[in-house]
């Protein structure tokens, strides 16, 4: 359940099918079988009272298994036992019984004269379900204890090698430490990128009967599998998501291959042509993160002007002795300055911030919404990078989201579709400009010459167009495994074709039989849908370019922040309010004054200088893979 999602679902579904909610807390198994309490006399034509009725049982319902399963999963990401895994599923199957019942419960009440809003509760309560399990009992349990091991298992993962005659094992962060070694070899980067995606590969069987499940799930409620239920979460049809994806996708791949063509030239004269061929894949251990979704840390070697040394937030926060809990005041500090409300004592009591020493957690940040109600929590292990301060931001987005919305009926209370979720964050990020950081006391004073301005543009490339076929390319996996087109014998090797396709990246060595790498990603585990991110990175800009329109902003889209200005605060605050209650075209218009699509053409602009300086430096160089 990271941010705005339980494992369950993306939303929840309503229904009067209770399981009393004690059961949540007992093996599943002995829980009565969900009975549709609201349904219809079988005679009997269901009535608009029937269907109001059903509503306003469910939304309560709904809240009480949420909290159940929210609060299980909480106390198991952040303390991994057996334990707490089993509470954790007993709780998520609970509430997954619920959805098996509210959803063609839900459906009888489909052509009654009902409101607006009444109508949407239940169109998305059929439609933004993340985990639809089987109705029957035995296998909804099956499915909920595979999502919770899945999930435990990525937490507690970790890669050991004999050293010296030693055992040596090192999680997830100490890997990536090393892959961010600027000073390591070849071989060492390649055993920390090797190491963790081979701790995937036991999980492979889990997951092949994890999808079996979740589509049998999927299919009872409707759906041709479950890729289609996840692509039916958008106010369109499934196949015009596919088709929208697929055009932001193209307006955004050519910046993306510049930035592709320029840094493979700088790790070719870093590793030479022999083991970085220009025209071919780049090696992904060498991009200084596990799964080549985020370049920052290659910036040193790719700086415009190497020597113009940019400001680094990572180093101004130690200076300043900023601990983990002060690098989330200044998320919170910039929502503040908006005309936001801070944010109440027990996110502070509450919330995870720092690993604990003494037991396993997942570290993947996620941001918690236990109640519906306001009840918000963090969980994040900071340790005060740069990476760190631009996660907390994004993170209190959906927290802030959560908070805006508590007061909603259970089934809005969500984005207005997942990418402003996970947009909204990043978007306040984008204002945290040079300026900004002298503002707020982290720097004396902020370059303003081109030379500072293209390395700036260069580090937030680093960061978000690097993501871009990534973002894109995780659920055409999923879609592709949950179809049935990429079977279980080539998990490995449609995700290998796809990151060449895509990312134009390859692993360093041929991956060995059996290996699953894919699993080495956090959201697939953890069933997280991921084309979300995709969304996101596009949204983020644009969402940019209209509260800084709100803000009067003028000059280059790159030198605007929102910060301290409380007109684009008042539009965002509205857009957050308004939760998942209509559909994300009548919200994205609301900001924009009038903007009813996606559009890339926010991030294109931002990139503007950029992309120019990217045009000279690649010209009659060999680019593309
Ligand atoms: O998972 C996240 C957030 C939590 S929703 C930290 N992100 C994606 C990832 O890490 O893969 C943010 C960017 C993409
Ligand atoms: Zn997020």
């Amino acid at each position: 359940m990271p941010s705005s999602t339980p494992r369950a679902l993306a939303l929840l579904a309503a229904a009067a099918v209770l399981p009393a909610a004690a059961c949540a807390h007992e093996a599943a198994t002995r829980c009565p079988d969900p009975a549709p309490a609201a349904a219809p006399p079988a005679a009997t034509a269901p009535t608009v009272a029937d269907a109001r009725a059903f509503l306003t049982r469910a939304d309560g319902e709904l809240r009480k298994l949420i909290t159940d399963a929210e609060r299980a999963g909480f106390v198991s990401q952040t303390y991994i036992t057996h334990d707490t895994e089993t509470i954790s599923a007993a709780a998520d199957s609970a509430l997954m019984a619920w959805i098996s019942a509210a959803v063609p419960l839900s459906r009888t009440f489909g052509g009654l004269a009902l409101d607006a809003k009444e109508k949407r509760q239940l169109a998305l309560l059929q439609s933004r379900i993340a985990l639809p399990a089987p109705a029957d009992p035995g296998l909804r349990d099956e499915l909920a204890t595979l999502a919770s091991r899945l999930d435990g298992h990525y937490g507690a993962a970790k890669a050991c090698r004999t050293v010296a005659g030693k055992e040596q094992c090192r999680d997830l962060d100490e890997l990536t430490s090393a892959l961010q070694d600027p000073k390591a070899s070849w071989d060492e980067l390649e055993a920390a990128w090797t190491g963790w995606h081979d701790t995937a590969a036991e999980t492979k069987p889990l997951y092949a009967r994890f999808v079996e499940l979740a589509n049998q799930g999927a299919r009872e409620i409707g759906y041709g599998d479950l890729g289609e239920s996840w692509r039916a979460g958008y106010d369109m049809p499934p196949a015009a998501f596919e088709a929208e994806v697929e055009r932001l996708w193209q307006q955004v791949r050519p910046l993306y291959e510049k930035l592709h063509c320029y840094v493979r030239r700088q790790l070719t004269k870093r590793w030479g042509a022999v083991k970085v061929p220009p025209g071919a894949p780049i090696p992904a251990h060498l991009l200084g993160n596990m799964w080549a979704q985020d370049w920052s840390s290659l910036f040193p070697l790719v700086a415009p002007y190497p020597k113009h040394a940019p400001l680094d937030i990572a180093a101004a926060l130690a200076r300043k002795h900023v601990d983990a809990q002060g690098v989330v005041r200044y998320a919170e500090g910039f929502f503040v300055s908006l005309g936001l409300p801070k944010l109440p004592d027990t996110f502070w009591e509450r919330s995870m911030f720092v690993k604990p020493r003494d037991r396993e957690v997942v570290c993947h940040a996620s941001a918690w919404d236990l109640t519906y109600r306001g009840d918000v929590r963090l969980k994040m292990c900071i340790q005060g990078s740069t990476d760190d301060f631009l996660t907390a931001h994004h993170e209190l987005g959906h927290i802030y989201y959560y908070l805006a919305y508590k007061d909603a009926p259970t089934l809005f209370q969500d984005g207005a579709n997942d990418g402003f979720h996970e947009a909204i964050g990043d978007a306040m990020a984008l204002s945290v400009t040079p300026e900004y950081l002298v503002k707020v006391g982290l720097f004396d004073k902020a370059p303003g010459d081109e030379q500072a301005m293209l390395n700036e543009q260069m580090k937030r490339a680093l960061e978000k167009v690097a993501f871009l076929p990534f973002g894109r390319l995780i659920d055409q996996w999923r879609f592709d495994v949950f179809s049935g087109k990429t079977t279980p014998a080539d998990y490995n090797a449609a995700w290998w074709a796809l990151k060449r396709q895509y990312q134009g990246v390859a692993p360093p060595e041929a991956r060995p039989e059996g290996a699953f790498d894919p699993g080495a990603k956090y959201h697939v585990p953890g069933n997280t849908p991921y084309m979300r991110y995709f969304l996101a990175a596009i949204l983020q800009f644009q969402i940019h370019r209209a509260l800084c329109k709100a803000a009067g902003h003028e000059g280059p889209l790159y030198t605007c922040s929102i910060y301290g200005d409380v007109e684009a605060g008042k539009r965002l605050e509205a857009l957050l309010e308004a939760g998942s209650s209509q559909p994300w075209q009548d919200s994205l218009a609301a900001l924009t004054g009038g903007e009813r699509e996606m559009d890339a053409t926010a991030i294109l602009d931002y990139f503007e200088p950029l992309s120019r300086w990217l045009d000279q430096q690649n010209e009659g160089q060999t680019c593309g893979w």
